[in-house]
């Protein structure tokens, strides 16, 4: 039978929807990132212009939710040990505090650890999987492109943070093992504005190289007006 789609507005062409063969994933929307005192933080980074992406991510996560598609959440982060942890990362540049230090949060990037977690605004519901994963990219080391195999995802619709690092490595991991992924710009966000706008527009360039990009107010009509 040939899948129901829907047309999204989006760059660089519509995207079109099957909403019984997509998922939502959502990257990294930790208290790490988000939050005072984390990751993000001790790397010098203001935190709070990540916050813009939580009013328009929640109401994606409802929708979606709604509609009886799968939502995916990660999280970036080490085991307590650091033995998932490469040196390489481990000593990178100068921030205030390493991964593994601790911080107000609980010690920063370590699973278990209250910073780690998705910020309560965005909390998975039950059963929903939340995938841990110790590199920037969701597939790295982990048993997503499993999971996505197993439901029948062959789209993605990804958020998250941030922009031009954990969302665009797993756009470009996707993108290789054959997913369509549609980035909804608002519902995506970066520490710094210009690698914002670059990021979203390198996805879409030469003809979507690594996919499509859309507001997230497009995907809420095109899910609404899907086929039930
Ligand atoms: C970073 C991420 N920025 N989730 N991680 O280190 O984008």
């Amino acid at each position: 039978m040939t899948p129901q789609r829907t047309a999204i507005p989006a760059a660089p062409a519509p995207f079109l929807l099957d909403p019984a063969s997509a998922a939502l994933v959502v990257i990294d929307m930790q208290r790490d990132f988000l939050e005072p005192g984390g990751f993000g933080a001790s790397l010098g980074n203001d935190v709070g212009v990540l916050r813009r992406t939580i009013a328009p991510l929640r109401r994606v996560l409802e929708a979606t939710r709604a509609a009886g598609r799968p939502v995916i959440h990660t999280r970036e982060g080490h085991l307590p040990d650091l033995s998932d942890c490469p040196p390489s990362k481990l000593n990178r540049g100068a921030p205030s505090a390493r991964i593994g230090d601790p911080g107000p949060n609980g010690r920063i990037l370590i699973r278990g650890e209250y910073g780690h977690d998705i910020i309560d605004e965005l909390a998975p519901l039950p059963g929903e999987p939340v995938i841990d994963k110790p590199g920037k990219g969701a597939f790295y080391g982990t048993d997503l492109g499993a999971l996505l195999a197993e439901e029948g995802v062959t789209q993605l619709i990804v958020t998250g943070v941030t922009t031009e690092v954990c969302v665009h490595t797993t756009v470009r991991e996707a993108n290789d093992r054959g997913f369509e992924c549609l980035v909804l710009s608002d519902c995506v966000g970066s520490y710094f504005p210009e690698f914002h706008r670059v990021g979203l527009a390198m996805i879409a360039a030469q003809g979507g190289i690594f996919g499509w990009t859309a507001t997230s107010s497009d995907y809420l009509a095109a899910l609404d007006a899907s086929p039930a």
